[in-house]
């Protein structure tokens, strides 16, 4: 039976350029600098983004932990959106390792978070409070359904910072995404932000990693931190072998996810039963709704499970399916097939 796996882009496997790369690749020991494949991709990274520098790190997570820890000391507080990755998804690392205080505001649908509400949000000068220090973005925005957030809008983010003396972290876990959504160069999304990490291993297919880019100064404090964390890694090159070639090759294909994202929607607005606005999907993650209560989530999930397609459940009602290199526009199909199934038998 095949396969059709949904739940996430984080499924992918390196293409078989990526394994080629992974077996040639020249190492060394990175923690003394000295491996030329990790040099090469972190070069690439800053350029391609338009920073100064950029660092490996093993993952997502850690991208996000490296930076907030680097940018704040303890008891500093951060803002935040309500359903960012980082305040949902990452096990509390800032405040469990760094005792700084994530402050959230609210997530809108698209994404942002309003300007006033930020601004609100940025502690004055009391003895009571603590001290704020940073503001965090996401883009593409997971939870808000991949939603893109636009550049205007993330230098609007930027100048209230720097009116604040505050900083600006992007967890751009799918920048690539959104810049190609948008038909622009990722550093018009990246200009304004004082630091960002992206993934390398979810559209972009790599096997492992993900890399922090800012100032070298600012990446020289993430490389201690990064040790602080236990990330240093020695012939890291077979990580970042693949990196390279996700950089060189799997970038401007994510349209292709997206294509087949609204593909799926729309599909799925033709299914009774389930809901989704399918204007709303402009990358590769959708989210839709279970609209009757004769159906639990978690049998759909099952019932689509026998049948080789695999989605998340992430809510009383609310499924997310995710495309990415591994799914064609004929696995879209079958899986529409498979739901349309299960959805007349209830
Ligand atoms: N997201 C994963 C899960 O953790 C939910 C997924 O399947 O989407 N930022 C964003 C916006 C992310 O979506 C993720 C992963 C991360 C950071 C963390 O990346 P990893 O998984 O590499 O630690």
């Amino acid at each position: 039976m095949r396969i059709v796996d949904l739940r996430s882009d984080t499924v992918t496997s390196p293409t078989p350029a990526m394994r080629d790369a992974i077996y040639r690749a020249e190492l060394g020991d990175d923690v003394f600098g000295e491996d030329p494949t990790v040099n090469r991709l972190e070069q690439m990274a800053a350029d391609r983004v338009g920073k100064e520098a950029a660092l490996l790190v093993a993952s997502g997570t850690m991208g996000n932990l490296v930076c907030v820890l680097s940018h704040c000391a303890r008891g500093e507080e951060v803002i935040l959106g309500d359903q960012s990755h980082t305040f949902f998804y990452e096990a509390g690392g800032m405040s469990a390792l760094g005792g700084i205080h994530p402050h959230t505001v609210r997530n809108q649908p698209d994404g942002t978070m309003w300007l006033e509400d930020i601004e609100a949000a940025i502690r004055g000068h009391n003895v009571h409070f603590p001290r704020t220090r940073l503001i965090c973005l996401e883009n593409t925005h997971n939870r808000c359904g991949g939603a893109v957030l636009r550049p205007e809008y993330m230098d609007a983010v930027a100048g209230l910072a720097k009116d604040h003396s505050l900083s600006v972290h992007l967890d751009g876990a799918r920048v690539f995404n959104a810049a190609v959504a948008l038909g622009i160069d990722v550093q018009e999304l990246t200009r304004s932000v004082d630091s960002l990490s992206f993934c390398l291993s979810k559209g972009l297919s790599a096997p492992v990693g993900s890399v922090v880019c800012g100032s070298s100064e600012f990446i020289a404090e993430a490389r201690r931190t990064r040790k602080v964390l236990g990330g240093g890694m020695r012939q890291a090159g077979i990580i970042a072998a693949a990196g390279v070639v996700a950089l060189q090759q799997m970038v401007d294909r994510v349209a292709e996810d997206h294509k087949n994202a609204r593909q799926l929607a729309e599909g799925i607005a033709q299914i009774r039963g389930l809901s989704i606005d399918p204007a709303k999907v402009q990358t590769n993650i959708i989210y839709f709704e279970i609209a009757t209560d004769r159906l639990a989530p978690e049998k759909l999930v099952t019932e689509l499970g026998k049948r080789g397609i695999k989605l998340l459940c992430l809510g009383p009602s609310r499924l997310r399916m995710v495309t990415h290199s591994g799914i064609s526009s004929e696995d879209i199909d079958l899986a529409l097939a498979a739901l349309a199934e299960v959805m007349v038998k209830i």
